[in-house]
């Protein structure tokens, strides 16, 4: 009685402004996958139903008048009012209605409306009584997740703002009801399914029943949800009596995972207590609740499971759900064992891996892959969503039936890192969807040394998660079979709904942040607490046992077989002597190198097209593929100076990408273009989708249209996000090698809001983690008098994470230099300075024999330079990408004349030749491009350097002296001729900023290092 008390005082009425969702129609719901009609329960629907001027459309007003009504009866007209209570009062069918009030005649209205409510003395108090009772179901409904028993400390303050109004059960006078009413008997409505097959209930059983299903081990947040269906099947699903039952043999199989899990932990500890391991003491149920999720979603058809998660429990992850062999997991704590694969490797607990296995339980086949992640938490969430989404796009799964996303939080993370809400943004949009992921939050209400008071302004860590209406249900980690319950729920959810669902397990952390932290120092009463809590296998073991569900020595034999399994295992890792990180790929790509894991050739084949391709993609880059299809006047404009191209047989920047993209798909290579405004290109030269200006959101995709065989196209605006949106290309990317993933930022500047998937995941990736990933990244970049944003993609941080040695000349010979320093590369760096060049290095990206990050800085005023373009001659067979682009005028003639070379790189290029004809130079001064900034094309720029003796050497960029290239091609230029020459500097002085803001100061500074780089005396006397 207590408790009731308690939650009765605590649960205020709702307010108008929540009132309930309409319940106008009846209305289908999803049940076990099949769609069943929910059948109105509420008598008093009957007789207003039976009125008989109501018909289909009428009745939905007048039940949503009537949910109005219920809330609020002076919400409604008056006389709704009265004919509402005549009709709850038990009025027949067509006697409830009384006309409106004449005009003028009011009083005699009313008087004549009063006379009939009060022939029926009792009326008005049972509407009352029926309101209350709606009332506060509902509000159990809401609010039974703040007073259920989640946290197993029982320390938890979550603050919801709502200070319990007063204590005692007289607060049911809160909803009009007393103390007497508590055995009265009321209609049940049919928003609630607390009735089973009753459709009337004494309120004491009334508020038992809610007390249950709402405020026990189990908080359900999902009101805020606005789709009705998905409310009543989640009222049925925590409601229903008994649903909480569970048999012998799943009660059995619930203990031997938790003992798996337990002993997990404690045979480490023995083993090797001096080492983090991040262990998942405090909520050792996180593994049954995985394993409930993976065999409730393969029994509905799931085959695939990719899952990221955070440090905590991941070794016992990795042994329990994934069962990656144990002796791997143990060999890694041994200090000694040599590491196999070139790289860097990674920590234990970063590692992922990649399992295909029989579901037991399912007896189906399921593949369960672990992605590697950094230290950075939550990094890997949209990195898990695009290799989900390319899984489905590879197998047509188009509604996510097959593949799904499993990702795991921490409380902290999960309410503090901002990727958790970009990547939550993604769920529902058409070309990121992964139609649902289960999220599983390991709430051990503690991140570090941090309490959740200090650590968000939510209550729970689960708040962000709302925003797309995914529900939310919280649960106390300490009761096995209430988190079996939750995750059997949340899987059914993804499985009928394909939407979002959050998996809250409340939890405590046994141990410091890692086996060697203090926890004491910074939470004490906590942690005395906790020292007094019972391991939750020695409660649900003595539960079980207690029932007689088993035996004492059952449970003691479960143990000491696990033990076995481990320390067999343990006996195995000995004789481990190598550590193989290849054993932890998480995504192979089977078929694509040799059975040693090596590339199958080490060629680049031509990248060149036929006059025949290059003539069908630019008719289809200049046409519009879809009969009836109008499109604006200016793309029509465009279209025909496309056209114009094609028969001059030269391409701008568009038409190279077009016939890149068009050829790699016509050659079936799949190709996702993925950023913000991506379709027609911030700067309006794409045009990829065109929309009919007369038809709403019909749209045409040439590139589409191709050829009948070919890949399919992906072309997406993204959402505005590039942490979350980067993180997902390059999830995409990592699924297949045969497809040409590319993200471009909006202006390069923008990347860095994504820098933790750079520095994390791109540049280091194969290092670590030893698999490849061709992402490619379209940065526009360039000073163009526009202000220090949008001007620089700060090519001089990529060049810096760059691995090749700056002082070293490669020792590669032959042919295949410039696919050997592609291979040992950990990215590559290009500015193409055409757009030949740049339709070359994108269809190398493909056609190379492995995968590298690609690193694009895109021009902006280039998009339309008239000398920015390129002969299809250019592109034909037999032609490549040039890594640098030598001087091919007169002073490439006689060079012995050249008393300088200018290497540069990008749009300066086409400054300096303007400048240079200007200045009558064409015959002294000869112009280099450095097309592939990284890998360095020592091998070339060592024979430019070599061909022109008399020259001095000047690098020429429009960047500030600190920014761009310089610090990077100086000391490789310098290598390449033994330091004999210097290598003289012509741009704009060192600075803050990026660029100026000044358009005047701009074009001076421009006009300054051109000076410069003319100058042939600018360096004279200098050392
Ligand atoms: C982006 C990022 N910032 C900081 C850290 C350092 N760090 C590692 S664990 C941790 C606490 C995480 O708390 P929580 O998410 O609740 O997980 P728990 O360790 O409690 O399981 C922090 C701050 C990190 N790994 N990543
Ligand atoms: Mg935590």
């Amino acid at each position: 009685m207590h408790r009731l008390r308690t939650t009765v005082a605590r649960l205020r009425p709702i307010p108008a402004s929540q009132s309930v969702q309409s319940l106008s129609h009846i209305r289908p719901v999803a049940v076990g996958g099949a769609l069943r009609t929910f059948q109105p329960m509420r008598h008093l629907n009957a007789p207003v139903a039976a009125e008989p001027f109501l018909n289909g459309t009428s009745s939905n007003y007048v039940e949503e008048m009537y949910f109005s009504w219920l809330e609020n009866p002076r919400s409604v007209h008056k006389s709704w009012d009265i004919f509402f209570r005549n009709a709850n009062a038990g009025a027949p069918p067509g006697a409830a209605y009384q006309s409106p009030p004449p005009l003028g005649g009011l009083a005699q209205g009313l008087a004549h409306a009063k006379a009939l409510v009060g022939a029926q003395p009792n009326v008005e108090k049972l509407v009352e009584d029926h309101l209350a009772v709606q009332s506060l179901i509902r509000a159990y409904q809401v609010r039974g997740h703040h007073i259920a028993k989640l946290d197993p400390l029982d320390i938890s303050c979550v603050d919801f703002d709502d200070a319990p109004v007063t204590v005692g059960f007289q607060n049911v006078g809160f909803y009009g009801l007393d103390e007497s009413d508590l055995d009265q008997v009321f209609r049940l409505p049919t928003t609630t399914f607390i009735g089973g097959s009753e459709s009337a209930l004494p309120l004491r059983e009334i508020i038992r029943r809610l007390e249950m299903a709402y405020c026990q081990h189990i908080g359900v947040e999902f009101m805020f949800i606005n789709d009705l269906d998905q409310c009543q099947w989640i009222r049925q699903k925590f409601e229903r009596p008994g649903v909480m039952h569970f048999t012998l043999e799943e009660k059995r199989t619930l203990l031997a995972r938790m003992v798996r899990s337990t002993r997990f932990e404690e045979f480490l500890q023995r083993k090797w207590s001096s080492e983090k391991r991040f262990g998942l003491e405090g909520c050792e149920s996180l593994i049954p609740a995985l394993k409930t999720i993976i065999d409730k979603s393969s029994a509905s058809g799931v085959e695939s499971v990719i899952m990221g998660m955070p440090h905590r429990g991941r070794l016992n992850v990795l042994a329990n759900v994934i069962r990656k062999e144990l002796e791997q997991i143990f060999c890694q704590f041994d200090s000694k064992l040599e590491a196999a694969d070139e790289g860097s490797g990674d920590v234990k607990y970063h590692l992922g891996t990649f399992h295909h296995r029989l579901n037991r339980v399912t007896d189906r086949n399921i593949t369960l892959s672990l992605m590697a992640n950094p230290s950075h938490l939550e990094a890997v969430d949209p990195v898990v969503q695009g290799k989900t989404k390319a899984e489905q796009f590879y197998c047509g799964d188009t509604e996510g039936k097959r593949v799904m996303a499993l990702l795991l939080h921490g409380d902290a993370a999960f309410a503090g890192q901002g990727i958790v809400y970009e990547t939550f943004h993604l769920s529902d949009l058409p070309s990121y969807t992964t139609h649902g992921t289960i999220h599983v939050v390991v709430n051990n209400q503690i991140g570090f040394t941090t309490d959740p008071r200090m650590a968000r302004s939510s209550p729970y860590p689960t708040d962000v998660a709302r925003v797309v209406n995914a529900p939310i249900f919280h649960v106390n980690a300490d009761d096995p079979e209430a988190v079996m319950y939750v995750c059997n729920v949340a899987a059914e959810w993804r499985n009928t709904f394909h939407k979002d669902v959050v998996v809250d397990l409340v939890c405590y952390r046994r141990n410091g942040h890692n086996e060697m932290d203090e926890p004491m120092f910074t939470q004490p009463l906590m942690y005395k607490q906790i020292k007094k809590q019972k391991g939750v296998l020695q409660k649900y073991a003595e539960k079980l046992i207690a029932e007689g569900a088993v035996t004492r020595q059952e449970y003691e034999e479960e143990i000491a077989k696990y033990n076995k399994i481990c320390e067999e295992a343990y006996a195995r890792s000995k004789d481990e002597k190598i550590l193989h990180i290849k054993h932890w790929l998480d995504s192979p790509w089977p078929g694509f190198f040799t059975s040693d894991g090596q590339p199958k050739s080490m060629n680049s084949p031509s990248t060149g097209l036929t006059k025949e391709e290059l003539n069908h993609i630019g008719n289809i880059a200049s046409s519009v593929p879809m009969e009836d299809f109008t499109i604006h006047g200016g793309l029509s404009r465009i279209l025909k100076g496309r056209a114009t191209m094609v028969s001059q047989r030269v391409c701008d920047w568009a038409l190279g990408e077009y016939m890149a993209f068009g050829s790699l798909l016509k050659e079936g290579t799949h190709v996702r273009l993925s950023g913000q405004d991506v379709e027609r290109g911030t700067f309006s030269h794409r045009h990829h989708v065109l929309h009919d200006q007369n038809v709403d959101k019909r749209i045409c995709i040439p590139m589409n249209h191709i050829s009948d065989n070919q890949a399919p196209y992906t072309v997406c605006n993204s959402s505005l996000s590039e942490y979350g949106v980067l993180g997902f290309e390059l999830g995409f990317a990592m699924a297949s090698p045969n497809a040409l993933v590319l993200w471009e930022a909006q202006f390069g500047d923008f990347h860095n809001t994504a820098q933790c998937i750079i520095d994390q995941f791109i540049s280091p990736g194969q290092a670590k983690w030893v698999r490849q990933n061709g992402i490619v990244l379209l940065l526009p970049h360039g000073m163009e008098g526009m202000g220090p944003e949008h001007s620089s993609a700060r090519p001089e941080r990529f060049l810096q994470m760059c691995n090749d040695d700056p002082d070293v000349f490669p020792k590669l010979s032959g042919e295949d230099f410039a696919v050997r320093q592609l291979y040992d590369c950990n990215w590559i760096v290009v500015n193409c300075s055409n757009p030949a060049n740049y339709f070359h290095v994108l269809r190398r990206q493909i056609l190379q024999p492995f995968r590298k990050p690609l690193i694009i800085f895109t021009p902006k005023s280039l998009l339309r330079h008239p000398e920015a373009k390129s002969s299809f001659d250019e592109m034909l067979p037999g032609t490549h990408f040039q890594r640098i682009i030598p001087e091919t005028g007169v002073a490439s003639a006689s060079p012995e004349g050249v008393k300088r070379v200018v290497f540069c790189t990008g749009k300066v290029y086409y400054e300096l030749t303007r400048e240079r004809k200007n200045r009558g130079m064409e015959a002294t001064v000869a112009i280099t491009r450095v097309e592939q900034l990284s890998p360095f094309p020592f091998d070339l720029v060592k024979a430019e350097t070599d061909r022109y003796p008399n020259a001095d050497l000047v690098w020429c960029q429009e960047e500030h002296k600190n920014q761009g290239y310089y610090d990077y091609v100086k000391p490789r230029i310098r290598t390449i001729i033994n330091r004999a020459r210097p290598v003289w500097y012509a741009g704009r002085d060192p600075a803050a900023a990026p660029a100026t803001g000044n358009k005047q100061a701009h074009l001076l500074e421009l006009q300054r290092f051109l000076d410069t780089a003319f100058n042939l005396e600018a360096f004279a006397g200098q050392q």
